[in-house]
């Protein structure tokens, strides 16, 4: 399967965390890294006063499910330092899916598309870099 992951980053070494972090997955023999976005300084959104993000997104395939990429996701985010604290907080990193094929899955944990990646042009700007390109 196709998917698209975001990327994202605004604590410490950012850069850094993002790099690690594609290394990771490039290492999960379940997982080949096919593109990676440019990456871009953005303004925070939403959430408490916090420092700007570097966002990106990669895409991906995998054999994996849904539910299996996404615990393999927030593993690597565990990895990495990620706190879950405060919603839409600042993080060490973030990887979300945002599109899985052309599935869509509506679960409590689990909601694909990503439901708010259309608004977010931190999203969409990487996105539609290496959507569909060859
Ligand atoms: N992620 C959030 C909340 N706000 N703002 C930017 N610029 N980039 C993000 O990745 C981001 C955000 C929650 O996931
Ligand atoms: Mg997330
Ligand atoms: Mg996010």
């Amino acid at each position: 399967m196709i998917c698209y992951i975001g990327i994202g980053s605004n604590i410490g070494d950012r850069q850094g965390y993002i790099d690690n972090a594609l290394r990771k997955l490039k290492e999960e023999k379940a997982i080949r890294v096919n593109k990676v976005s440019s990456i871009h300084e953005t303004e925070p959104v939403g959430g408490p006063a916090q420092g700007k993000y570097l966002n990106g997104a990669i895409e991906i395939e995998t054999k994996l499910k849904p539910k299996e990429l996404l615990k393999k996701l927030q593993a690597i985010e565990n990895e990495l330092g990620r706190k879950r604290t405060v919603k839409n907080g600042p993080r060490t990193i973030d990887l979300d899916i945002l599109l899985y094929g052309d599935e869509s899955i509506d679960e409590p944990d689990l909601k694909i598309p990503h439901p708010r990646m259309r608004e977010r042009e931190f999203v969409m700007k990487p996105l539609k870099e290496i959507y569909g390109s060859i």
